[in-house]
């Protein structure tokens, strides 16, 4: 979990140096504040296994096994990206690692984990789609469609609501109804658990039964993760709306760095091993970025492929 953890904390913090410093331009939507999510979640999960995501899905798509390379490359719009640098950050999509879609249509990602669910119902594989989310989210009509259908069809699908306190620049409480989102559980007839998303024992129990139960035919779980975002809605957002002593008090609890003093202090892992995974996250990144910098970007002739697909009948 920390190796995951790592990797996303220090490719965060290179794509904002590099946005910063000119050296690369694109819209950036940071997960920083929110790796322990991720982290926890994914270890349950197999390779062929689902994973839906949002725009703020950098985390996610590390977590679940996104090559780097191709990561990067996608993100720069390069050829060699994932979508063949046709999607950009917000359509990352690579289905060898289980990344079905990263959507920027808020909310638009429960509907098609619980199609991807149903393929896997129907097929009777007990693969398990995962849809990540955040607490805006949670107030859009499809929200509420995607819960009543999968606990109708006790669909294998765990819907992970990022709860990062903020929807674009509104408040949780200035936008949505109930305090916990977890509550609207109830309203769907399945189990709704309110985790905090910065403790990565706590949050690795609650996915690893979500997981389980979705796996075993048990239907779907509303897993909350109350997390906070530490960034603006985007990079470069004034960030006015967000309260600079709450922002400043979350970000003294930053969970990568408790975690790792926590497995120290534990004696779960020693100081140079903890070292030795932030270097090799950082070697990674380093060839990552290389790579994609020296990636062309997609051949003009490339405008009309992978538009349409042949239709199964
Ligand atoms: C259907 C739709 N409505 C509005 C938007 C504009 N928009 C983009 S992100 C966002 C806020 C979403 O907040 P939340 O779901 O809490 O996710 P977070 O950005 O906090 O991860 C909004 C309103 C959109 N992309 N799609």
């Amino acid at each position: 979990m920390f190796e995951i953890q790592s990797t996303i904390k220090q490719c965060d913090e290179r794509f904002r140096t590099m946005l910063m410093s000119g050296q690369i331009s694109l819209i950036y939507y940071s997960p920083r504040g929110q790796e322990v999510i991720p982290a926890a979640v994914v270890p349950h999960l197999r390779a062929d296994d689902h994973l839906v995501t949002t725009y703020r899905g950098l985390h996610d798509h590390l977590a679940k096994g996104v090559p780097l390379r191709d990561l990067w490359a996608e993100f720069l719009g390069r050829s060699t990206g994932t979508c063949k640098g046709k999607g950009g950050p917000m359509h990352i999509t690579h289905p060898a690692s289980g990344v079905m879609v990263t959507t920027g249509i808020v909310g638009a990602g429960l509907p098609i984990a619980n199609g991807l669910a149903l393929a896997s119902q129907l097929r009777g594989t007990d693969q398990v789609t995962v849809v990540s989310f955040g607490d805006g989210a949670s107030n859009i009509g499809a929200f509420h469609e995607a819960l009543n259908l999968a606990s109708v069809w006790a669909l294998p699908v765990v819907f992970v609501c990022h709860n990062n306190q903020y929807a674009e620049h509104t408040p949780l409480a200035e936008g949505t109804s109930v305090a916990r989102i977890a509550d609207r559980a109830v309203s769907y007839s399945m189990p709704g658990v309110t985790v905090d998303g910065n403790d990565p024992i706590a949050m690795w129990r609650a996915a690893g039964e979500a997981v389980a139960r979705a796996r075993s035919g048990g239907g779907p779980t509303l897993l909350e993760a109350v997390t906070y975002r530490f960034w603006g809605h985007l990079l470069g957002d004034a960030m006015e709306y967000m309260p600079t002593e709450e922002r400043a008090a979350a970000m003294e609890a930053d969970p990568v760095p408790r975690y790792r003093a926590w497995l120290v202090a534990e004696g779960h892992a020693s100081e140079e091993e903890l070292l030795d995974i932030e270097a090799r996250a950082a070697t990674a990144i380093d060839d990552a970025v290389e790579f994609a910098l020296a990636s062309p970007p997609p051949d003009a002739s490339e405008l009309f492929t992978d538009v349409f697909a042949e239709v199964a009948r």
